[in-house]
């Protein structure tokens, strides 16, 4: 299964996610080859969605000190609900979908969660910071969601005319 990530302005990110229902080969082989493309492309997560897959399923890897990402701390997610949450965080948020962009953007500080691992059993989990901020982001993918949506107007129109530019000087410097 080859994978990669697609990126904003393609349609398909807009796509709202299914529930998954079977836990069988076709869902592992799916995680198994999210994992290095979150990886490879230096991501902390990754909704399914992004690589063209519109199931409820995302993978979180958060890293330690020193930015090192281990395979220990890989969280494979998997239906999920939240159902607490408090406070507000701020945190300068970026996406494998939305490459080069980075902006300010208001989450809730704790949540807690209902969701099921890669063979259906149901789990809870408590976060709060990075932890916390990734999930409330790859959760918005499973619903059509990026986190330029949650942009105001102004800053929004600072986007589109930024990516533009960015897109532009890509396709010109591509040999
Ligand atoms: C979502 O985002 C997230 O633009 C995961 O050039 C964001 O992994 C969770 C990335 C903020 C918590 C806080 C973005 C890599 C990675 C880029 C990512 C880029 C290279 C984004
Ligand atoms: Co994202």
């Amino acid at each position: 299964m080859k994978l990669t990530v697609i990126e904003y302005p393609d349609r398909k990110l807009k796509e709202k996610s299914i529930r998954v229902e079977k836990f069988d080969k076709e869902l592992h082989e799916l995680l198994d080859a999210m994992y290095p493309v979150m990886i490879e492309s230096n991501g902390i997560g990754l909704a399914a969605i992004q690589v063209g897959y519109a199931k409820e399923v995302l993978i979180l890897n958060i890293p330690e000190e020193g930015d090192e990402q281990s395979v220990e701390n890989l969280i494979e997610i998997i239906n999920p609900i939240i159902t607490q949450k408090s406070g507000t965080t701020v945190y300068q948020e970026g996406c494998l979908s939305v490459p080069q962009f980075y902006e300010d953007i208001t989450r809730y500080e704790n949540i807690s969660l209902n969701y099921q691992d890669r063979d259906g059993n149901t789990k809870t989990l408590e976060a709060d910071g990075l932890l916390s901020i990734a999930i409330q982001h790859e959760m918005d993918h499973l619903n059509g969601i990026l986190f330029i949506d949650k942009l105001s107007y102004s800053r929004r129109k600072k986007f589109e005319k930024e990516y533009k530019r960015m897109q532009k000087e890509k396709k010109t410097s591509r040999k």
